[in-house]
């Protein structure tokens, strides 16, 4: 397949040609419930041939609009030209020597644009891992192995992976968690500063939710106990939920004022999904630890970890690694992909979807009263859906009727959210206009015929 074919001459069009999913798409998945392990779930069985910019087109001919870019991973869009051509160049030169073994240049330049990209302009370090629960592992072994403490402290309605360490960071049982313990032990939670749900309204949460947060550490962990807060700046599948302003600054000074490194994941968030390099700078945070995964490297497996000079370095030599952690061809990929986000200036992309996508779901908000809540920044953009709007009450239901009649009218889109009622839009940064517009007239025709 050519990279024309691959990714430039697919009509930035949507197309239906059969109902969703179409017959050879059915066919494969009775293939995949009789060969793949039934806990791999599927959130629309259409099964893709060849994807670009913002269309996914499946092996019936259909093209969707795609609201959801893998889980906010192929940013640039899908195999955009520039990714497949360096990842072709890199895979003709060498597939794999494993770093720690004999070691390539391509490691480095990762390494050193995540140190220039990232908050702060202190000296930083970097490791890179293959998925995002591999950097959040790391991270915390590094803030243990720096602090020589034990205890984590982590948030209602976080996400952190499915290993064992991260589910146990993870804050929601089903499907995450369910039946898969015994979990790490020495992390705690604490609530999160939701606004939307906080008890006392969104003007006092910051500052009560950060009250809880010292006073439940102290009394329950203890300062000096604590290597780590983790924290997503913006959370992803606990349903988009922005802190309310102010409360990531005063943890992460907290943190700073007692010696704990103030970790932000920002594997979702990052690489301009929300409008900035990274989530953290709306905020003004400097994090000491950053993990980065998804959006890094236009669809390749690869994760980082990069924080300051002397937490990093507080690993003993052969303390971190792993067979293929940045790998020579993801590492190629991550290199054109950030190239493209400085290209096509995609920060400005997204602050441009923002633009286009809140008015109009705002307005949405007005017409139904399902819409709870309206919230996210530059890409990452959802709605929370209630049956009451006085008493809040999720409205997991409806969330999932409208993301169906969504796929059936050919639109691509992701549910989240602790209660299962958050609809969230994740889509590339490349999208056009029209593209976007499409999609917002298909969320609103799920509406009309749902809420
Ligand atoms: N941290 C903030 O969003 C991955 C999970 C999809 P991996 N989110 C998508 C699913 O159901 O498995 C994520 C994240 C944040 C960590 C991770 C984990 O990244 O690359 O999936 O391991």
């Amino acid at each position: 397949m050519t990279i024309e074919r691959a990714a430039m001459t697919i009509e930035q069009r949507r197309v239906l040609t059969t109902a969703i999913p179409g017959p050879r798409s059915q066919a494969l998945h009775a293939r995949k419930q009789a060969a793949v392990a039934r806990g791999v779930g599927t959130t629309l069985p259409i099964y893709v041939e060849r994807a670009g910019g913002g269309i996914v087109v499946d092996v019936d001919g259909n093209q969707l609009i795609d609201f959801g870019s893998g889980i906010a991973v192929t940013s640039v869009g899908n195999a955009h030209p520039r990714v497949v051509e360096r990842v072709r160049e890199q895979v003709a030169d060498f597939t794999h020597t494993c770093f720690m073994v004999t070691p390539y240049e391509e490691y480095l330049a990762v390494a050193e644009k995540l140190n220039e990209l990232t908050p702060g302009t202190h000296e930083k370090r970097t490791a890179l891992f293959n998925s995002g629960a591999e950097a959040v592992e790391n991270a915390i072994k590094i803030a243990r192995r720096h602090t020589g403490r034990p205890a984590v402290v982590a948030f209602d309605h976080a996400y952190h992976g499915r290993t064992n360490l991260t589910m146990a960071l993870t804050a929601k049982n089903m499907p995450y968690k369910d039946g898969f313990g015994p979990f790490a032990s020495e992390i705690y939670r604490v609530p999160m500063a939701y606004p939307y749900r906080w008890p006392t309204g969104p003007q006092r949460c910051a500052d009560e939710a950060f009250d809880e947060f010292v006073s439940l550490v102290h009394a329950q962990v203890g300062e000096s106990n604590t290597a780590a807060v983790i924290v997503e700046p913006i959370q992803g599948e606990g349903g988009f939920v922005v802190p309310a302003p102010g409360f990531l600054a005063r943890v992460a000074q907290w943190c700073a004022e007692n010696g704990i490194v103030f970790v932000a994941d920002e594997i979702q968030t990052g690489f301009c999904r929300t409008g900035d390099w990274f989530a953290c700078t709306h905020e003004g945070v400097v994090p000491d630890v950053i993990t980065t995964a998804k959006g890094i490297a236009g669809g390749l497996p690869l994760a980082g970890v990069t924080g300051r000079a002397e937490i990093m370095d507080s690993v003993h030599t052969g303390g971190l690694g792993g067979t293929y952690g940045g790998n020579p061809v993801a590492c190629a990929a991550a290199l054109a992909a950030i190239e493209t986000i400085q290209a096509e200036d995609l920060a400005a992309a997204a602050r441009r979807i923002e633009s286009i996508m809140f008015p109009r779901l705002q307005a949405l908000a007005e017409k139904y009263d399902a819409i709870g809540d309206v919230r996210g920044r530059g890409a990452m953009i959802a709605v929370e859906l209630v049956s009451d709007r006085a008493a809040k009450t999720p409205a997991p239901a409806l969330t999932a009727a409208l993301s169906a009649a969504c796929h059936r009218d050919g639109l691509i889109t992701l549910t989240a959210g602790t209660f299962g009622n958050v609809l969230r839009f994740l889509p590339p940064l490349v999208i056009s206009p029209e593209l976007l517009r499409e999609g917002l007239d298909i969320v609103e025709s799920a509406f009309a015929e749902n809420a």
